[in-house]
């Protein structure tokens, strides 16, 4: 996400935080620069001369020349300057009537049914109700039914005898009713909260927008929410202004940003559209969401990393008292195998590591793992976890008793070779080793340092002695 930008902000921080002084025409090349910047990412032609021109503005203004830092303050104005551009301050969704309804709309396969097991989720606290107002694709109530369960929400489907209804082949009528009879059971069942997963057409059409139309007629949602593919760039600008102007939108939803290393899309947006992202959507898991932060973003987008929601999400998924027990045992060099198979869980719990790793300012992850080659290999997690499963509980906690065909045993069993074993054994061995040396400290109750500066080593199979140090920054 914002890769493409970021790395171009990283070489222009490079270039500036140092200077002493800047003279105007190091500015204008500046600016040049970025503009150019801004358009290799697909942010919108408008959007980006626009945002130059404040950017200009507000450079003249602050008399950087005359500061004594000015490559510094520079970049302070462009972060900003850069969040306000995207949108000043978070949104966020207010309800007030109960239950609420979120209608989500869109095209095929952007994301509204994953987004709405998403939204489910965050909003768990209103009980919410998951609704299927989509017969028109086969499979797509199944659909929601299976992430509704992994989101724990509720979930309301069309009436069995309605899906072969006759002569309304689009199901536009059955899933008004669907709508309406999710409403009543709502109040009925004291769901505070009702999304509505509509069904997505290839195109703009009329059929389509007639049937949000009457959705939004018969429901009154307090959000009609957009959900936009980031993918697709300044298409989505464009299928924005569309909607919004047939069937008014509240705001918009962008989802696949993992899968985009441009986001010239959420750069543009607020610009452009004059409308809020409420979210983004990072990944196909219902707990790949985020709120959309601007001033998140625009430290995320100049490199600086986004520390608090990395804080936020590992603080979600990871149980403190483990890491606290587990830190102990490491300060005291008794780490055995169950606590690295315990470590192991909570890293799959936090999902895609490199994405966490993302969040850390560029330049703190290098050696991590986290830029070039792929970053954290899950299929190593994997293998590393077959093998400590191979093993018995004894051995778990005794890793000294492993002999030769105890390690044979357990190569075959987990599909590895004694060679894979005799690595992890040694992994442990120099944990333990590193906790020896370790001084007591705070770093290490933190439940990323096992993995910390040695992610690839400890954890994976990798020959890596261990990246650069990791120091946490303050911000
Ligand atoms: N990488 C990535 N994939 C996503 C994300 N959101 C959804 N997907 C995937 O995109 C595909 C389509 O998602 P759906 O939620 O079914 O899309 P939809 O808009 O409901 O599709 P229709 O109901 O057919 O219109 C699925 O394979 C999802 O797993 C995301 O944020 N990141
Ligand atoms: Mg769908």
């Amino acid at each position: 996400m914002f890769d493409l930008i970021r790395d171009a902000f990283v070489r222009l921080k490079r270039e500036l935080a140092g200077r002493g002084s800047l003279s105007e025409k190091e500015i204008k090349e500046f600016l040049r620069t970025l503009r150019l910047t801004l358009l290799e990412a697909d942010v919108n032609y408008k959007a980006a001369k626009a945002f130059i021109e404040r950017l200009d503005s507000k450079l003249a203004a602050t008399e950087i020349y005359k500061s004594l830092a000015p490559g510094r303050q520079a970049l302070k104005v462009v972060y900003e300057e850069l969040a306000l551009f995207l949108g000043a301050k978070a949104e966020r969704l207010e309800f007030e009537k109960s239950p609420s309804v979120i209608l989500l709309l869109g095209l095929q396969g952007i994301g509204k049914t994953t987004m709405a097991a998403k939204l489910a989720r965050l909003y768990s606290g209103k009980k919410p109700l998951l609704v299927a107002a989509d017969i028109k694709r086969p499979a797509a109530v199944e659909q929601l039914e299976a992430l509704a369960k992994k989101s724990g929400a509720d979930f309301f489907a069309p009436h069995q005898s309605a899906k072969s209804s006759r002569g309304d082949p689009d199901g536009r009528k059955v899933n008004l009713d669907t709508c309406l009879a999710a409403l009543k059971h709502a109040k009925e069942h004291s769901n505070e909260l009702v999304i509505i997963d509509s069904a997505g057409r290839l195109h703009i059409d009329d059929e389509m927008v007639g049937e949000i139309k009457e959705i939004k007629q018969a429901l009154s949602p307090e959000y009609t929410l957009l959900v936009l593919d980031g993918l697709v760039g300044q298409d989505a600008l464009r299928q924005t202004e569309e909607f919004h102007a047939k069937v008014g939108v509240s705001g918009a939803i962008l989802t696949k940003l993992d899968a985009d290393s441009r986001g010239g899309a959420a750069i543009s947006f607020r610009h452009v559209t004059g409308l809020p992202i409420y979210f983004i959507g990072t990944g196909e898991r219902v707990t790949d969401i985020e709120i959309f932060h601007p001033d998140r973003i625009a430290s995320r987008i100049l490199g600086e990393g986004d520390i608090q929601t990395m804080v936020e999400e590992v603080r979600q998924v990871v149980d403190e008292n483990q890491s606290r027990q587990m830190a102990e045992k490491l300060m005291a060099g008794r780490l055995d195998f169950n606590d690295l198979l315990n470590q192991l869980k909570q890293v799959s719990k936090m999902g895609d590591i490199s994405k966490l790793l993302e969040r850390l300012p560029a330049g703190m992850t290098q050696g991590l793992g986290a830029e070039g080659e792929g970053g954290f290999d899950p299929s190593e997690l994997k293998r590393t976890e077959a093998i400590i499963l191979s093993m018995t509980p004894e051995e778990r906690a005794n890793p000294e008793i492993l002999d030769g065909s105890r390690k044979l045993r357990i190569a075959r069993g987990s599909g590895t070779t004694p060679r894979d074993v005799n690595q992890l054994i040694k992994q442990l061995e120099m944990m333990q080793g590193m906790a020896k040396m370790a001084k007591p400290g705070k770093a290490l109750l933190s439940p990323l340092a096992p993995l910390g500066g040695r992610g690839r080593t400890v954890i994976g199979h990798g020959s890596g002695h261990g990246g650069k140090k990791k120091k946490r920054k303050k911000r």
